[in-house]
């Protein structure tokens, strides 16, 4: 156990420290408090779902590694999430697919889905002070193929229009029932193997399919649409590609999503904000990490995790980010990685908002950029850490790795037992 009085007295050493900088440690840590990250509810099982239907993953996402443990029910998942949840500082909210809908052992297809299905979701939510966002889920399924909406089979076109349309649907209900508006998120696999003969064609039919899908308007929902580099077996082409979808958002007034695993692993997603904050309503962010082909690792505190929280703060722009995490590891405990990635991103964010940004832009105004750059590097060595344990004491979470324990214990009383 870490001594209280020790993490009270680093944070009182670290305080003075950041003060000298014009930096105030206790509103960087209020800050913090008031952001909420969407936890993806797919981490929890490998992206499986709730539906029966006993296919597998497709749409060019994989799920490797098979640890034991993985939430095979709904009450499995929720307990799990809620374990993830007591070991992250704050409140965080919870992102589902369409898939884990509270089906009760019945066969609803992707086109009768209806908020009845999610009621129960949406009281456990409220019960356990949680706000809900939510998703479309065009893979795993016998009509997923290569392509949904940029089909140009209209029956299976129409079929995903229904889909996305009842999901605007329940979005907006459960946006309503929170008294907060559910984020949607919309990602399609739709792509091929190969440079098909006109890449326009399938675009053409996407665009006519979002217009389709998006002419209801709704109050209490907001929709984000995701692009992506490529998918697994759909190397060549991605009908929703990022200016795809950066177009589109733009005209239409739409949230884009920005996955940090779907773009080339020298291009900075961090970049994009204060472009984007500039022409659109506001972001929505998947925070993972890509590994080679790999989009989906354990989000971890590195420079692309730390540049792209410094830009949200730098752009003053928390109001208008919203971040969810999205990843999916089966090699290790699954609940581990909740708290490895959530803590990870709320470390990159307080890092962002113990910044001394005042002085660096004075420095920058005053063009006197070796001293700029050697604050930005200073800084990286500031006693942010000891701020971080006294946010965790003061959200009585575990402080430091003194959540390992507390998963292992989970994972011999609970998961392992699976
Ligand atoms: C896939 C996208 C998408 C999914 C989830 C399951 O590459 O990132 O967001 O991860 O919808
Ligand atoms: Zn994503």
């Amino acid at each position: 156990m870490i001594k209280e009085s020790i993490i009270k007295q680093s944070f009182e050493a670290a305080t003075e420290r950041y003060a000298a900088l014009g930096v105030d440690a206790k509103l960087a840590m209020d800050k913090l408090q008031k952001i909420s990250l969407s936890l993806h509810c797919w981490q929890a099982d490998d992206v499986t779902g709730f539906e029966n239907q006993g296919g597998s993953l497709t749409g060019g996402i994989q799920v490797t590694g098979n640890y034991p443990g993985r939430a095979r029910t709904i009450e499995e998942l929720r307990a799990d999430v809620l374990k993830a949840a007591s070991m992250i500082p704050g409140k965080q909210r919870l992102n589902l697919h369409e898939i884990y809908g509270d089906f009760q052992g019945k066969k609803v297809d992707r086109n009768e889905v209806e908020p009845v299905y999610f009621e129960s979701w949406m009281q456990w939510a409220k019960e356990n002070g949680m706000k809900l966002d939510f998703n479309s889920t065009s893979f795993s399924h016998p009509k997923s193929g290569n392509l949904t909406l940029a089909n140009p089979d209209d029956g299976i076109r129409n079929f995903w229009i229904e889909h996305t349309k009842r999901c605007r649907w329940i979005s907006e209900e459960m946006g309503k029932y929170q008294n907060d508006p559910c984020i949607m998120n919309l990602w399609i696999h739709d792509g091929s193997k190969e440079v098909p003969a006109s890449r326009l064609k399938y675009r053409q039919i996407l665009e006519k399919s979002l217009d389709e899908i998006f002419a209801k308007d709704y109050k209490n929902m907001k929709d984000c649409i995701e692009a992506k580099l490529f998918g697994i077996g759909l190397e060549s082409y991605t009908v929703g590609s990022y200016d795809f979808y950066l177009g589109y958002g733009v005209k239409n007034q739409k949230i884009v999503t920005l996955d940090t695993g779907h773009f080339h692993l020298t291009e900075s997603v961090a970049d994009k904000l204060s472009s984007l904050l500039l022409f659109t309503p506001e972001i929505m962010l998947h925070v993972s990490r890509p590994i080679r082909w790999d989009s989906d690792h354990v989000v971890i505190l590195n420079d692309d995790l730390l540049d792209l929280a410094r830009e949200i703060v730098r752009c003053d722009a928390l109001g208008r980010v919203h971040i969810g995490l999205d990843y999916f590891d089966a090699t290790i405990n699954r609940i581990g990685a909740y708290v490895i990635g959530s803590r990870a991103t709320q470390k990159a964010l307080l890092q962002a908002l113990l910044e001394p940004s005042a002085k660096l832009q004075q420095y920058e105004a005053g063009d006197k950029l070796f001293q700029r750059l050697a604050l930005q590097e200073e800084d990286k060595s500031l006693p942010w850490g000891a701020v971080w344990d006294m946010f965790c004491l003061l959200n009585d979470v575990p402080v430091g790795e003194s959540f390992i324990p507390e998963i292992e214990k989970y994972e011999a009383e609970v998961t392992g037992k699976r």
